[in-house]
């Protein structure tokens, strides 16, 4: 901690940026100076006479805008922890992160009201209405050190429930200041977020980059290909950054122009000076064709909820394709064989991350937090190898773990979801590869005697219990999973079955 420091430095940057324009969402523009004062207000409401929340934690369910970022900025200056909540997950699993987190209060918007409300009333959780918190007395603000906690991001994982990434003030700060750096943000810069904003894509990567920068961060509420396009076309934007199905989304939109707008189209991508797929792996036929399209040669990174980014293709240099290039300023990166012993170029391993930009802990789990870091280096559980310096990703040790549009599954928490359902008697959740999903969730099941059932009626029920990118898109119905001697279901050989 820096012993001088009386504001988190985003508030001093902010400052810095005054009367600049910051957010351009549906219902108009925010400046720096409003994004100051109504994050305030959000703060003052929060203590509601308090000295400090002292890390209390305040779970958000808010439609990206200005709305989004005052209630993040103003959840920390008043000493909370940020609870960004999904926009597309269904009660349960809203009632799980909340509950986990132990929020203690529900900032919602007229957008989220109905599913807010009732939600933050039934767990005895104080509700705030986003719109409702009106002109109130200016208070005086917690100083908030960079080392407390300050958000917690759920993230899916090799256990059957969610974990919630706890990171810091300073680790934050390492995660966009590193990227500020590589990827040389300005306050020239406008960007277009068009990612949900419960992961750190969204978060960190483009909306908090773009404040610190003092760049414009343009929001919409959900992806749209042809409003994206459109933005291009606006020749104002310079800087996108998407996940892969995005782009293939684009490339499909552009395919369906007619000759003269996709000329447009081109011509108008190839304006911006930087566009970043990342979150997942980045096909390269995918890279090929957008640069035949977009004019660029995408630049491919790869991150993680627990470390933010942690390895980039060059800016400025040569972009290699199906690789993530190397580590980022004040990230160091290390490859390992199963006993942690360090493995040199050419031989795959276990990615270990290490540096300012990795997370504190998960939430209430000292357990899992310590096996998840080997003398100090966190363990990612991606497998990669190094050629000439330059890292290539060769995927997960564990199968459990899906990774599909982007958003990172675990098998094990569908199939105990799916489970519950009365015609189910076993299954296996698996990831099959897709061309648009990256992965597709795949359910193969066992029925119990005299059921029927169909993928369609299967995603009806699923639709109240698991957000839309969860639910299978597969289905296969068997006598008996296949199981090794152990009687233990082999993942590897229903990934076969599909295909
Ligand atoms: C949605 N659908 C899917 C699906 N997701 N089908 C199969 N697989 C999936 N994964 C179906 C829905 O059920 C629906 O079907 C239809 O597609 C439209 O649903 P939607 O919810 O409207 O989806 P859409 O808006 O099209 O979403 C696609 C997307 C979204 C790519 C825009 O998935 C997305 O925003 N992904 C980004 C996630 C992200 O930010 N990841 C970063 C993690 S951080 P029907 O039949 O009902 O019409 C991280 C670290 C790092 O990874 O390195 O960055
Ligand atoms: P999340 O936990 O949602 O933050 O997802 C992080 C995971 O996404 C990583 O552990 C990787 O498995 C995957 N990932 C991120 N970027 C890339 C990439 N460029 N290529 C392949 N996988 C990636």
């Amino acid at each position: 901690m820096n012993p001088t420091q009386t504001e988190l430095p985003f508030i001093a940057r902010a400052r810095s940026h005054g009367a600049r324009v910051a957010i351009f969402d549906t219902n108009g523009c925010a400046t720096y100076e409003r994004l100051l004062a109504v994050s305030e207000r959000v703060a003052a409401r929060l203590l509601d006479g308090r000295k400090d929340l002292d890390e209390a934690r305040v779970a958000f369910l808010i439609a990206p805008g200005t709305a989004w970022v005052a209630a993040l900025w103003g959840i920390w200056r008043a000493g909370g922890v940020a609870v960004p909540l999904a926009l597309a997950s269904t009660r349960p699993e809203l009632e799980y992160y909340v509950s986990d987190s132990g929020a203690e209060t529900m900032l919602y918007d007229s957008s989220t009201a109905a599913m807010a409300r009732p939600l933050a009333e039934a767990l005895g959780m104080k509700a705030i209405a986003y719109e409702e918190i009106g002109p109130i007395a200016p208070a005086e603000l917690p100083v908030v050190s960079l080392d407390r906690r300050a958000m917690i991001i759920f993230t899916s994982g090799t256990t059957n429930k969610p974990k919630g990434v706890v990171t810091t003030h300073a680790n934050i700060t390492a995660q966009i200041t590193t990227l500020i750096e590589a990827w040389e943000w300005s306050d020239n810069d406008r960007t277009l977020l068009t990612l949900p904003l419960h992961h750190v894509h969204g978060i960190i990567n483009v909306t908090s980059c773009a404040l610190w920068a003092g760049a414009v961060c343009e929001m919409m509420a959900r992806f749209d290909a042809n409003a994206v396009w459109e933005r291009i076309e606006s020749g104002k934007l310079t800087v996108f950054m998407a996940v892969p199905t995005i782009y293939l989304r684009l490339i499909s939109s552009w395919e369906a122009a007619s000759v003269e707008r996709r000329r447009e189209m081109s011509l108008a991508a190839g304006k911006l000076r930087l566009m970043v797929s990342g979150s997942a792996a980045l096909p390269v036929p995918v890279l090929e064709r957008w640069r035949a399209i977009g004019g660029h040669t995408l630049l491919e990174r790869y991150g993680m909820t627990e470390i933010g980014m942690a390895l980039s293709n060059s800016y400025g240099g040569e972009r290699l394709p199906g690789c993530v290039g190397k580590p980022l300023p004040g990230v160091e990166v290390q490859l390992v064989n199963e006993q942690g012993e360090l493995l040199g170029e050419g031989v795959p391993g276990e990615i270990e991350v290490k540096g300012p930009s990795v997370f504190r802990e998960y939430w209430n789990r000292p357990d899992a937090t310590r096996e998840a870091f080997r003398e100090g280096w966190f363990r990612t559980g991606d497998t990669a190898v190094v050629e000439k310096g330059v890292y290539r990703i060769l995927g997960r040790t564990s199968i459990d773990i899906l990774k599909s549009g982007g958003h990172k599954l675990s098998a094990l928490e569908i199939e105990e979801a799916l489970l519950g359902h009365p015609a189910i008697g076993e299954c296996a959740v698996v990831g099959i590869p897709d061309e648009e999903w990256g992965q597709r969730v795949a359910a193969m099941v066992v029925l119990r005697a005299g059921t029927e059932l169909e993928l369609d009626s299967l995603r009806t029920w699923a639709r109240d219990r698991m957000a839309p990118y969860k639910m299978p898109s597969v289905l296969k119905v068997v006598e008996a999973l296949p199981r090794n001697a152990m009687g233990k279901t082999v993942k590897s050989e229903v990934v076969k079955l599909f295909s």
